[in-house]
């Protein structure tokens, strides 16, 4: 049987390698992951398949169309899946033309590809609950308007509008899922859960790590602790994991249509500090108000602030909920995600703690 062919961009980031893995599993799957140079390329996400006789690296960067082009033309692919993006929306106000140019005319050349050297070819293009922004009401679903905060949000609202137009204008498989945000072990570490995740790891090590001479001798423990923006926003987080599938879902519909993907629950980044804190048997509280707020934990005679608020992490427009009703995906494409957001942040702050034990002892 000929195999299936898909080219997904972005794959050194979170989704292009969980993407990736998914597909690998099916030894039908060919994977053409595309990456841009880099002085220093980080190979971390992808150390598991990068071998794998069905994976290919390829080259090439959304801002260049030739290097699109010539990917399209040579691979004729049956699924162009584009992750790539500058996906950070806190330093979207910093570089504004870069996001456009990225990931809005990122999705344009990417069409534009298509739609001249393989037309028959299904294109994903990664839609976010950005694009909600200053939300009307609660959950979200597909019919709320798109109100976007930042330049990113604006960027992935055009981007949205180009692939409604291709798919309307050049009878294209071409979508747009709109996904909440999503997380796990690959996450970048920039990223509120990763954040936390790996500070909670670091702090563990300080405190209670039987390796640390200070620990066994009763002494305090000296570390930085996590500092953080916005305590209050909240957001609805899955686990990119359970994403993937619903994507692929989408790309195999009879008739294109736009999906939400998301968990219908919503928590702050309070409650994912408790909880990651929880998962390493921490009992803290929180204590004072606003720029002084903190969150303080205990262990022997010792008082410690874990989280403290520095403002440099607050954004110029927040988007203070993001709350998603995936009731239609689940119901059209029988979209069926496995994790809980206990359970997330469970193998988040775990993976992370073994991760800190190995370097510590190596
Ligand atoms: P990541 O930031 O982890 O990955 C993005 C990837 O895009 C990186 O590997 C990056 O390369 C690559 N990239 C950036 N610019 C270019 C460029 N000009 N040309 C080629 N590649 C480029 O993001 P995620 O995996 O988390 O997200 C995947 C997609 O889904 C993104 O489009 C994001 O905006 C969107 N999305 C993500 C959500 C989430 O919660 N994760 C939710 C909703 C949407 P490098 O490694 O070199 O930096
Ligand atoms: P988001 O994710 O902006 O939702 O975009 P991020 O984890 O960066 O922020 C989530 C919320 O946490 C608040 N916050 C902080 N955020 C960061 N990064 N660092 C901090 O120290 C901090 N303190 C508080 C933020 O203000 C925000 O409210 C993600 C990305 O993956 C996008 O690409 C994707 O489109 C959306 O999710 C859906």
């Amino acid at each position: 049987m000929k195999k299936r062919k898909i080219l997904i961009t972005g794959v050194l980031g979170q989704d292009g390698a969980n993407m990736s893995e998914y597909l690998l599993r099916d030894e039908d799957n060919h994977v053409y992951g595309m990456m841009r140079r880099s002085a220093t390329p980080n190979f971390s996400n992808i150390k598991d398949f990068k071998n794998n006789p069905n994976f290919e690296l390829v080259s090439g960067d959304l801002t260049d169309e030739v290097s699109i082009n010539e990917l399209v033309k040579k691979i004729q692919p049956d699924y162009f899946v584009n992750f790539a993006a500058n996906s950070f929306v806190g330093c979207s106000w910093d570089m504004p033309l870069h996001v456009l140019d990225v990931n809005a005319l990122g999705v344009l050349r990417c069409l534009e590809s298509i739609r001249n050297f393989k037309p028959d070819c299904r294109f994903y293009s990664a839609g976010s609950s950005e694009e909600f922004g200053n939300i009307d009401y609660s959950p979200q679903d597909m019919q709320h308007p798109m109100k976007p905060r930042s330049p990113y949000g604006a960027s992935k609202c055009a981007a949205h509008h180009l692939v409604k137009v291709y798919r309307e204008s050049y009878d294209l498989y071409a979508i747009h899922g709109i996904l909440f945000n999503h997380e796990g072990v690959r996450r970048g570490e920039e990223f509120v859960t990763r954040k936390i995740s790996k500070g909670v790891a670091k702090i563990f090590q300080a405190i209670k790590s039987v390796d640390n001479w200070r620990n066994r001798h009763g002494q305090p423990a000296v570390f930085d602790p996590i500092e953080l923006g916005n305590l209050d926003a909240k957001r609805d987080w899955s686990d990119s994991e359970d994403f993937v599938d619903g994507i692929w879902l989408m790309l195999n519909q009879d008739r294109p249509k736009d999906y939400l993907l998301a968990s219908g629950e919503t928590h702050s980044i309070r409650e994912f500090v408790e909880e990651a804190f929880k998962v390493a048997e921490f009992h803290g509280k929180w204590d004072g108000e606003g720029l002084n707020e903190k969150y303080i934990g205990f262990e022997g005679s010792h008082k410690y602030t874990l989280v403290k608020v520095n403002p440099d992490f607050y954004r110029p427009a927040e988007v203070e909920l993001l709350w998603g009703d995936p009731t239609e995906a689940k119901k059209e494409l029988g979209w069926l995600p496995k994790n809980s957001f206990c359970n997330l942040v469970k193998k988040m702050v775990q993976h992370d703690l073994s991760e800190a034990t190995l370097q510590n002892i190596s």
